[in-house]
Parts: C-alpha cells; sequence; structure tokens
C-alpha cells in the first residue's frame, strides 16, 4: 500500500544522545494519538514535548519530542511524525514497538523517499542524490550528491527537453504542410538546433565513466618488481600500516585492496604482489591475481626503484600491454643523491607524496576537475543508458531528416528522446509534452 501509516527508526541503532523515529501515511496522526500523551496536530511544525506510553499497557516508554508536519507540506508529502526519543539499544526499539502496536506497519527499506517521489517532492534523481549523499565518503562525493539534490542533473535535463520541443516545434510547420518545399524556418536553423542539443547530450554523456567512478571509487592498482617499494607506498597513500612492509622480494603475495581519500577523491586502492618469475606456488598465484587487478584498474600506479632505474625492458613490456593509463613514479629518491626530473617520492622523507596525490586524482578524475563544481554530472549505469537512448533517437531524427522522410515520422525520435529524458528524471508529464508544442506552434507562426 501506498498510504497506510509506516514507521521506522530513521537513525542507526547503537548508544546516541537521541534517535529519530519517523511515522508517515493516512492516520498517522490517529496512530501517534493512541500513544503520544499530549499529541497536539493543531501545532504542526513544533516541537514538543510528551510522553510516549505503550498503547495497550499504558506504560510509560519514554520522555520524547514530538513535531507534525501535516500533508503535503512533509517529506513524504503525506501526514507525518517525527519523534525524538533517548538513544540506546533498547528505547528506540520499544518506541517502535509502541507504534507498530497503535496501528503503523515497520517501513521497508527507501519507503519513505519512495513515497516522496510518487507525491511529487522529489524527482527520481534527487532520491538517487539522497541515497549518494548518505553514502558519500570523500568531499567530492559530498559536493556531488548535495547538488544532485539541488536538481542541478534535473534542471540540466528539463533544458535539454525543452530544447528537444523546440526543435520538434521547429518543424512543425513541415507537419502542417509538407507539400510545401521550404517552410518558415529554414533547415539551416533547424540543423543549428538539432546540432546544440546533440552536443549538449553527448557532453552530458560523456561525464559517465568519471561519474560512475566517483560513486564507486576508481580501482587505483599498485604495480612494479617486487620490493620497488609498492606496499610502502600503499601504506603512505592510506596514511596507515595496513600491507606487510620488508626487505625480502615477493612479500606481498596476495591483493589487498582498501578503500581511501586522495586528494579529495574516493579511491579503491589495491597492493599487489610483484611481477616476476617465480618458482613459488604461492607468489605464482598472488602475481595472477595481481593481473587480474590490472586488467580491471581504472589506473596504474607504476613504481620504480630509484637505486634500479634505466633498462628494464620487462617493465616496459608490462607498461605498453596496459589498457588502463598509468602514472608511473621514482621511488626511494632518499636514497639517491641526483635530482630526478620524473615525478618521485620517499615514504621515508615524505617528499613527492603530495604532487603524487594530486597527479593520481588529475589522471583519475581530470574530466570532472576540469568541469569545477558547476557542470551537472552523471554518476549511474542507468543515467548512462537513458542518455544513450535519447542520443541514439536524436541521430535518428537526423538521419530521418537527411533522408527526406516526412517530417511528422522524424518528430516521434525526438518524442522518444523526450521520453527517456522523463525517465530519467522519474517525472512523466506526457499532457506537458502537447501544451509546449502547441505553445510553440502559435508563437512560430
Ligand atoms: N629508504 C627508503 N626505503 C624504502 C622506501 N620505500 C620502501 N623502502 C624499503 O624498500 C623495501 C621494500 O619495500 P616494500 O614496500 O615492501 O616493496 P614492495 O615489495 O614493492 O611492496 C623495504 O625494505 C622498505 O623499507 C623509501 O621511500 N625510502
Ligand atoms: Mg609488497
Amino acid at each position: 500500500m501506498l498510504s497506510d501509516p509506516i514507521v521506522a527508526l530513521a537513525t542507526p541503532p547503537g548508544r546516541s544522545a537521541v534517535a529519530l523515529i519517523r511515522l508517515s501515511g493516512a492516520g498517522a496522526f490517529d496512530v501517534a494519538l493512541r500513544c503520544v500523551r499530549p499529541f497536539r496536530p493543531e501545532r504542526p511544525r513544533a516541537a514538543l514535548r510528551a510522553r510516549l506510553v505503550h498503547p495497550a499497557t499504558g506504560e510509560p516508554v519514554d520522555d520524547v519530542l514530538v513535531a507534525c508536519f501535516p500533508a503535503p507540506r512533509s517529506y513524504t508529502g503525506q501526514d507525518l511524525v517525527e519523534l525524538s526519543t533517548h538513544g540506546g539499544l533498547l528505547v528506540p526499539g520499544e518506541a517502535v514497538a509502541a507504534l507498530v502496536a497503535a496501528g503503523a506497519r515497520p517501513a521497508r527499506p527507501g519507503e519513505f523517499t519512495r513515497r516522496a517521489v510518487l507525491n511529487g517532492k522529489l524527482d527520481l534523481l534527487q532520491a538517487e542524490a539522497t541515497a549518494d549523499l548518505i553514502d558519500a565518503g570523500s568531499p567530492a562525493q559530498h559536493r556531488q550528491a548535495l547538488r544532485q539534490l539541488d536538481r542541478g542533473l534535473s534542471g540540466r535535463l528539463e533544458q535539454l527537453r525543452a530544447e528537444l520541443l523546440e526543435l520538434e516545434a521547429l518543424i512543425a510547420y513541415d507537419i502542417d504542410f509538407p507539400e510545401e518545399d521550404e517552410g518558415p524556418v529554414s533547415p539551416a536553423r533547424v540543423a543549428a538546433a538539432w546540432r546544440a542539443v546533440r552536443e549538449r547530450l553527448a557532453g552530458l554523456l560523456a561525464t559517465a565513466p568519471e561519474g560512475e567512478r566517483l560513486r564507486e571509487g576508481a580501482l587505483l592498482v599498485i604495480a612494479g618488481r617486487p620490493n620497488a617499494g609498492k606496499s610502502s607506498l600503499f601504506n603512505a597513500l592510506l596514511g596507515r600500516e595496513r600491507a606487510i612492509v620488508t626487505e625480502v622480494p615477493g612479500t606481498t603475495r596476495d591483493a589487498i585492496e582498501a578503500y581511501t581519500v586522495i586528494a579529495g577523491f574516493p579511491f579503491r586502492l589495491v597492493d599487489t604482489a610483484g611481477l616476476r618469475r617465480s618458482d613459488d606456488r604461492v607468489e605464482q598465484i598472488g602475481i595472477e591475481v595481481a593481473r587480474q587487478y590490472l586488467g580491471a584498474a581504472d589506473l596504474i600506479l607504476f613504481c620504480r626503484d630509484a637505486g634500479c632505474e634505466g633498462g628494464d625492458p620487462e617493465s616496459a613490456r608490462f607498461l605498453t600491454a596496459c589498457r588502463a593509463p598509468v602514472v608511473e613514479v621514482v621511488t626511494k629518491i632518499d636514497l639517491v643523491t641526483r635530482p630526478s626530473d620524473r615525478l618521485a617520492v620517499s615514504v621515508m622523507t615524505g617528499e613527492g607524496l603530495d604532487t603524487l596525490r594530486a597527479r593520481l586524482a588529475e589522471a583519475a578524475f581530470g574530466r570532472l576537475l576540469a568541469l569545477g563544481d558547476v557542470e551537472p554530472v552523471i554518476t549511474r549505469a542507468r543515467h548512462r543508458a537513458a542518455l544513450e537512448r535519447a542520443l541514439a533517437e536524436v541521430d535518428a531524427f537526423d538521419a530521418a531528416r537527411a533522408q527526406a522522410v516526412d517530417a511528422a515520422a522524424a518528430a516521434t525520435h525526438l518524442h522518444a528522446a523526450v521520453g527517456a529524458l522523463d525517465d530519467l528524471i522519474g517525472a512523466v508529464t506526457p499532457d506537458d509534452v502537447l501544451d509546449r508544442v502547441f505553445a510553440s506552434f502559435c508563437v512560430g507562426k
């Protein structure tokens, strides 16, 4: 059901000063009346002190702070009650149980936000942004989620949608008077409008690889010969001693993966076994695992020991075989005196580490860095699929025009492109499409 009263703890369980419980749906105020004393819906959006009791026994559960939000001015768009109870292992659970006994149903995951979308309080992209904001582990993810919640991406898609409808309006004359060779709108103008909208769509689609990487963290795999200083650098970038470091070549045998933030961006950092021929069976398996990680990497950090620079045909061969971009770094520069013109670091002195961090962020997220925090970005396969569909339709429109297909048939491709954007925003409004077309139709002529 979409409107029955649901209840859930909105804060994580465990010891804390307060816990927040949400109750939403038709009849939510009746549920509250059965166990909150006093409950005063005539004073909405005010935090009032009350006693929560079990509805059957009248047994006190907690002293609470209650605020009620009558529909439609609430997060879900329904009647909603927020109760702040004391935190801890027992009280919040008992409070939810009292509300269930009073007639509410325990909510399913995401059910409040889902209702918010159904009631037009949030669009689908904002709902996704809510989840991203909660999951954000790095400053860049935080900023991106907040922008999407502010409708940055939704606004851009609405703009694209409007441009597609205007393009359709431009060819409307051809639809009405198919016999006339040249309508009041020149083909050149149609072509220019088409090119502009296509470029913007393609530009947004081009943010997908780094946008998806931003949500999931860039897979950064550290590679190099045994003893090149990979594990030391892994620990330095992580900020803690996670991988074992020794002077014995072949120490790291398994791949170790850890989440870390580098220059504000999320990375999944992987330390691997050094690449060399080995007769040790465990090390061989480790090297095979390393190869698999290297195959999946978004970015490879290749380490070379400053002491053994120079001819190394095996490494050169390895580097040319890599599919992912490679950042090369010279390690242990504290051990040599000659200055290096290459990117070089020492985990002993810390030299070069900040430069390396900046270089890694640039290599994995350069396009996002160039866009700054102004341009919207797409971050999910769902977004990419919808925009690919829209772009394919926009191209099909152009192809149809080039083959002099009749204007009404060509326009169906624009409709389909608008449909793809509507699916993406999650607010389907077909009447609105027609309204716009006819509005432009009259003004245009
Ligand atoms: N002086 C110095 N020694 C280093 C540095 N980085 C690593 N080492 C040493 O080099 C050896 C191999 O390091 P390790 O990180 O285990 O290399 P891996 O085999 O590539 O993982 C260890 O003895 C480290 O202490 C550095 O920046 N300076
Ligand atoms: Mg190692």
